[in-house]
């Protein structure tokens, strides 16, 4: 696994859904078969507010009150990967938000078939990345 100071890094949750199936090995276990380096990882369980922070470009629409739910409902992952071009890699690998539409071979087209319990979030671009990663990780910053 090579690094170079060009490499990316994403934050990855592995939500509560997926931790409660037993599919957190299957998940970080792609994530490592791709070439990903893991540059943190811890298992949290979220309250209230810190939910709203993580979503604060989703807190005043309609289909939050029942994510906040789910994401605080019981504990998660939380994940650092970098490597090469990673916050577009992962997101490919995790497929579109729908499970159910979703692509096979992608990790939520593979094992979701919900568009609120589809198993993962990670950024989606360089600038929630560096807020995502500085509100989980402040100490990577
Ligand atoms: P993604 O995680 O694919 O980037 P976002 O950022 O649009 O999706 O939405 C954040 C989270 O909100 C999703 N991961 C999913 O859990 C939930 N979500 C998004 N859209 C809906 C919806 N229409 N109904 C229920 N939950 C949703």
């Amino acid at each position: 696994m090579s690094t170079s100071s060009s490499d990316e890094r994403t934050l990855v949750l592995i939500k509560p859904d997926a931790v409660s199936r037993g599919l957190v090995g299957e998940i970080v276990s792609r994530f490592e078969r791709k070439g990903l380096r893991i540059d943190a990882m811890q298992t949290r369980t979220l309250d209230g507010d810190f939910a709203d922070q993580h979503y604060a470009e989703h807190v005043d629409k309609p289909f939050y009150p029942p994510l906040k739910a789910f994401m605080t409902s019981g504990p998660l992952v939380a994940l650092v990967l970098s490597g090469d071009q990673v916050i577009d890699v992962v997101r490919t690998m995790i497929g579109v938000t729908d499970g159910r539409k979703a692509a096979a071979g992608t990790i939520r087209g593979d094992l979701s078939l919900s568009n609120r319990e589809n198993l993962v979030h990670a950024s989606d671009s360089p600038d929630s990345s560096k807020r995502e990663i500085a509100l989980w990780f402040p100490e990577l910053g």
